[in-house]
């Protein structure tokens, strides 16, 4: 093999390496929307699962170690997750319909954290966004007093670090979300992160806490950016236009 072939087998290589790592992070594409159902999580009530960041779910990150280490499944709404640590939850009446969450127990030490990062890959600087999940409950007679704390943050360098914004206290009872994120300044390149705090609940004398499930998460860029593409070319046509008209005069 002569050396300018091999340099070009070589670079070809290199570019189809970049472009599988970059098809293994989460963007933020032309189409504006990111959307997560989970139930590409595996689920197995007999065996502990194993947590790896930004591969089990791609994007997503779990903290701190060793709670983010394992997670365990769960398909009943009735049942009580008795350990603290990540969970996959299946609905009990379809259980190819997955959930991903947490449960912490009133001895645990802290919070469990979990969320996603989104890199922004549109070309423009998105100002801002819908975020739209489920929230659901699979511990029956979960007290309200447990609280699920969601918060964002901009090229944070990971689930703990960095200035994070608060967006909603929520409750097992916040079945249904949508929260908006406006004034911000989510540069094309740059990475959101969207997490939730699951808190250590223990008031009163018989305290049940929740175990929450997110499911059908979305992001969604306001306007899209196929509106920006619209509104450019509806203002590029409208000066051709105005320049053959003036040119007729
Ligand atoms: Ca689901
Ligand atoms: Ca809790």
């Amino acid at each position: 093999m002569n050396t300018l072939r091999f340099a070009r087998i070589a670079s070809g290589l290199l570019a189809l390496g970049a472009a599988l790592d970059l098809s293994a992070q989460v963007v933020f594409n032309a189409n504006g929307t990111y959307t997560q159902s989970f139930d590409s999580l595996p689920f197995d009530t007999a065996t502990q699962l194993t947590w790896t960041d930004n591969s089990t779910l791609a994007g997503w990150y779990a903290a701190p170690t060793p709670l983010a280490n394992a997670y365990v499944s769960r398909n009943t709404n009735t049942g009580s997750p008795s350990g603290s640590d990540l969970y996959v939850y299946a609905d009990p009446l379809n259980a190819a319909d997955r959930a991903f969450g947490s449960f912490t127990s009133t001895s645990a030490s802290s919070s469990i954290f979990y969320g996603v990062q989104l890199m922004n890959n549109t070309g423009h600087v998105l100002d801002s966004v819908s975020i739209s999940f489920a929230l659901e409950n699979y511990r029956g007679g979960a007290s309200a007093g447990d609280l699920l704390l969601a918060s964002f943050g901009l090229n944070n360098s990971d689930l703990l670090s960095g200035s994070w914004t608060p967006l909603a206290s929520l409750n097992y009872t916040d079945i249904s979300n949508t929260l908006s994120l406006s004034a911000l300044t989510w540069n094309d390149g740059d990475s959101l992160w969207i997490r939730w705090e699951d808190t250590v609940f223990s008031a009163g004398t018989n305290p049940k806490n929740a175990a929450f499930g997110l499911d059908n998460f979305s992001v969604t860029a306001i306007p899209e950016p196929s509106t920006y593409a619209l509104i450019l070319g509806v203002a590029t046509l409208g000066l051709v236009g105005f320049r053959r008209w003036r040119a007729q005069r």
